[in-house]
């Protein structure tokens, strides 16, 4: 498995449907992406994680894929698409495509024809049993059963999520050659980055029927060593972005480096969960969740020798949480110093950086009203589940849990402008609510302003690609430090060149001895304030020791 040198790159993640509406039907699109490359090239990111843009009923945001070689209608067509990758080559930035190898949606041919008949080759696809014993008793990851009944073939089939995606049987040779072809096409339209979603979950082979997250099953490595090598081996020149939620420390060096290598990066999950309810994950919420969490969760992967600086992928939001800054930052008067905190934080460590859209503005979560108002599957069925069936948490409980975490919050239109709907289209009404914060809050209003967030981010992408700092930042050792004042201390070091972080995430002042680590480089407050012993809200500094 080759890969380009990707270690000094910056991603950028984008949800299609909410990003911009090029043609006024309430829903984001190809060409609105097209319209604005411009932007991102200014901002500075050198590739665009696109979430799933085949053809789909939508059920889980595209995660349902009908065709894989095709487009959405909603989204545009394949010349879009051509396009797309055309244009963006020209700004050196490279597209990286989020292929589902788990599942495909219910009404992917395949699986229509799976359920014709038992004797159709296709059925052998994916996983039935005609009956299920006490150990197939497995649940969905989004709430129920993960067994569905279809009467015609008189057996139950397996999904892992919602049952509009159907698991694919990876024993079975034909599939690991069908997404095999399937890289190869986008490949042809000159998709150079490969996201891979949920790989950990493809091995299905539980002899003992006891596992029943289904990660890393047995034959996992087996099966998908075998795909990279038919859909790789002739591609020197791409990205390969394992996605496995979760992941550990010791599973990621194992799975990304050495024999048993089955990805060349992983995104880091670490902090994925602060914050989360401890039964009832993204569906729920701890308000004990404590901020120190940021940095022991991520101390053994940035101390760790056998991890690279290429290995791993860091974020602080994606499409499956909510925005960073409702989260763990404050969304009022340090609203501007708690999203570049983050953002300082995610930057000063190992690990290629990736941002979620409208993260560089610190977006906020929306505010949804009650049920009515949600989209996601996963949602949806918390609700079902959670309230109706659990009885966990009432229904306005509910509707208050997934306002902090739920993953709708981080999939509302792009806020471009303090015009109508954000500026995201020319009025007609987006498919889902906008933030109530654009007016205040919007690209144009900070690209004005020297010191928003939206610059901020300008600068620390900057700062990382420049060549005084370019080795200290992507190459050099990293070593997290709490200290007994409660802020963070991040060293990076190369040869004899150290760049000091200090980082403040509480919403109060901590006091130093001395705070002089060196020469600043960036600080999270705009002022040049300079307190030998105070950092106040938020504030976080880098340093060139
Ligand atoms: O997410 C996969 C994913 O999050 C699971 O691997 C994880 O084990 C689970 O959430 C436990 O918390 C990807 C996509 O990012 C997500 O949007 C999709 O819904 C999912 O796959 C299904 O395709």
């Amino acid at each position: 498995m080759k890969q380009k040198l990707w270690k000094n790159k910056v991603i950028y993640q984008i949800f299609p449907r909410s990003f911009y509406d090029s043609d006024n039907d309430g829903n984001g699109d190809i060409r609105g992406i097209i319209n604005k490359l411009n932007y991102l090239s200014d901002l500075g990111i050198d590739a665009i994680w696109l979430c799933p843009v085949y053809d789909t009923d939508f059920a889980d945001a595209g995660y349902d894929v009908k065709n894989y070689k095709s487009i959405w209608k909603i989204f545009g067509d394949l010349n879009d698409f051509e396009e797309l990758t055309r244009k963006a080559k020209l700004l050196n930035i490279n597209i990286i495509m989020d292929i589902v190898l788990n599942h495909v949606s219910s009404k992917h041919p395949w699986f229509k024809k799976a359920c014709l008949s038992s004797k159709n080759i296709e059925h052998n696809y994916f996983i039935w049993r005609d009956k299920l014993s006490k150990n197939e008793k497995a649940n969905s990851i989004f709430g129920g059963s993960a067994w569905e009944y279809v009467k015609s073939v008189d057996k139950y089939y397996f999904h892992l999520f919602s049952k509009e995606q159907v698991d694919l049987n990876w024993e079975h040779p034909d599939t690991i050659k069908a997404m095999a072809d399937i890289i190869d096409f986008w490949y042809k339209l000159g998709v150079r980055g490969f996201r891979l979603d949920a790989i950990k979950h493809i091995s299905k082979v539980f002899p003992d029927g006891k596992n029943n997250d289904f990660s890393w099953g047995p034959t996992a490595v087996k099966q998908l060593q075998k795909f990279n090598e038919i859909a790789f081996k002739d591609k020197k020149d791409i990205f390969i972005l394992g996605e496995s939620s979760g992941i550990s420390k010791a599973e990621a060096i194992k799975y990304g480096t050495g024999k048993q290598k089955i990805s060349s990066n992983f995104y880091n999950f670490a902090w994925w969960s602060i914050g989360w309810g401890k039964e009832t994950g993204r569906n729920g919420y701890d308000p004990s969740w404590d901020y120190k969490d940021f940095l022991l969760k991520m101390k053994s992967f940035q101390e760790s020798k056998k991890i690279p600086p290429d290995l791993m992928t860091n974020f602080l939001s994606n499409h499956d949480t909510s925005r960073a800054i409702s989260r763990w930052g404050d969304e009022n008067i340090f609203h501007n110093e708690s999203a570049k905190t983050l953002a300082l934080l995610q930057f000063s460590l190992k690990g290629i950086p990736c941002i979620y859209y409208g993260e560089e503005i610190g977006m906020l979560n929306p505010k949804f009203l009650s049920k009515n108002e949600f989209k996601d599957v996963d949602a949806l069925n918390a609700y079902k589940l959670l309230v109706g069936k659990r009885k966990i948490y009432s229904d306005s409980e509910m509707t208050k849990y997934l306002n902090i975490n739920g993953r709708d919050n981080s999939r509302t239109p792009m806020s471009w402008s303090d015009d109508i709907n954000a500026g995201f289209n020319d009025g007609h009404l987006p498919w889902i609510k906008n933030g109530f914060d654009y007016k205040t809050n919007n690209v144009k209003k900070q690209l004005k302003d020297k010191d928003s967030i939206l610059n901020f981010y300008k600068k620390i992408i900057k700062i990382r690609n420049s060549n005084k700092y370019k080795k200290i930042l992507v190459d050099g050792e990293s070593k997290m430090q709490l200290l007994n004042n409660g802020a963070f201390k991040i060293t990076r070091k190369y040869n004899d060149k150290k760049i000091i972080v200090i980082v403040n995430l509480q919403k109060i002042y901590v006091k130093f001895k001395n705070l002089d680590y060196g020469k600043k480089i960036i600080s999270s407050w705009s002022d040049n304030k300079k307190s030998k012993n105070i950092l106040r809200p938020y504030e976080s500094i880098m340093f060139l020791e």
